[in-house]
């Protein structure tokens, strides 16, 4: 088996759940967030000083590795993992978001898309079975399914025409998978926002038998108190004792109801790329360090955090180096992000243990949001 999910406790209060997932390269305590590493790199980190904030695993684009350098350098290199030299888990999306994300440069049809490189316009095209060999060239521990993410606002007709083909895309991805032994490849739901069609794609993917279960199509523009209906939606048909991963979702809020609806892991560029214009995550909530009011503010980032950038820095000096544009203000605020976003979800895993989450959350809402968000 290439993965086992141990389910350790569910809070009878809220729906949440404390997990333990064990891959070929070792073990995610759950909930959890990923860290994207869209390149094969989380921007600007090391995967030691990755592994010291606190990430168990992360991931990586199945598109983008494709067109630069070629599934075939990276096997060569040893796989994923050699070739970026981090040993723990890695998960990798399979190129349908991305090429979905290209608009106006793509043709989608039942055999798969169509469209131009974002690199250099050349024509390219993907499907379920190249997907799949691609995410097999590359080795991670997780894999995903080859689905369309309709965007929203969508018609019914069309995201019911688009659910019917991504179901389909996604017994082609099972028969197409060559090492289930070491790679787990999870089924992804969608069914836009309505909540018939995320029924019917929960119960038709789970029929499939996954091991383990993605809810896409959300965080794609609709209003939160909508993705959360869908999860109410989709996520008790999924069986519970296999793991449940909202895809691109990581801000706190988002996060935190999430878990409340039982979901285990997220992923979200949100940290990192945010952090690289100068938008930090703190105890006091959002804070936009090039604005002209820290100059002379010789306070850390942010007083609560115990981070690297948070012990040695000030605030006017981060300022500083991101308006000369020097590397280091982008190594310290993605630093500072990442810690504050991987010691949220620690904090999230400690009072499901101690049946204080709704208790944290909104401790947590008054003092990021000021607010309910
Ligand atoms: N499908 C895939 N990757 C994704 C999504 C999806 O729907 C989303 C939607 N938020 C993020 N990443 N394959
Ligand atoms: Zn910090």
């Amino acid at each position: 088996m290439a993965i086992h999910f141990e389910l350790i406790y569910e809070d009878p209060k809220t729906g949440a759940r404390l997990g333990r997932l064990s891959t070929p390269h070792g073990t995610i305590e759950t909930p959890a967030f990923m860290p994207v590493g869209t390149l094969g790199t989380v921007k600007a980190m090391t995967p030691e000083e990755l592994e010291a904030l606190g990430a168990q695993i992360v991931l990586a684009n199945t598109y983008h590795l494709w067109l630069r350098p070629g599934e075939d350098v990276v096997r060569e290199a040893g796989g994923l993992h050699r070739f970026m030299h981090w040993s723990r888990p890695i998960l990798t999306d399979s190129g349908g978001f991305q090429v979905f994300s290209l608009k106006e440069r793509r043709r989608i049809e039942e055999e798969g898309v169509y469209f131009a490189s974002h690199l250099d316009g050349r024509p390219l095209f993907l499907s379920p079975e190249k997907s799949i060999a691609i995410q097999n060239a590359l080795g991670a521990d997780i894999i995903m399914a080859f689905d369309e993410c309709p965007p929203y606002p969508a018609d019914r007709a069309y995201v019911e025409a688009s659910l019917e083909r991504t179901l389909r895309w996604a017994e082609r991805s099972l028969r197409a998978h060559r090492r289930p032994k070491e790679q787990s490849l999870f089924g992804i739901i969608q069914g836009g926002t309505f909540p018939d069609l995320r029924r019917r794609a929960a119960k038709a993917v789970v029929s499939l038998d996954f091991p383990g279960y993605a809810v896409g199509g959300l965080s794609v523009g609709e209003p939160k108190p909508v993705m959360y209906a869908m999860l109410e939606e989709t996520v008790p048909l999924l069986p519970r004792t296999k793991p449940r991963y909202l895809m691109g979702v990581g801000s706190p809020d988002a996060l935190i109801e999430g878990v409340m609806r039982g979901i285990d892991l997220f992923d979200s560029v949100l940290p990192t790329r945010i952090a690289r214009n100068g938008a930090l995550m703190t105890s006091g909530g959002r804070l936009v360090i090039r604005n002209e009011a820290y100059a002379r503010d010789f306070s850390p980032l942010d007083p609560a955090c115990d981070c690297y950038a948070c012990r040695h820095y000030t605030r006017a000096y981060v300022r500083h180096l991101l308006k000369s544009d020097e590397i280091l203000g982008l190594r310290l605020t993605t630093i500072h992000n990442l810690a504050f976003l991987l010691r949220f979800m620690a904090d999230v895993r400690r009072h499901i243990r101690a049946g204080t989450l709704l208790e944290f959350r909104d401790a947590f809402y008054e003092a990021y949001y000021g607010r309910m968000p």
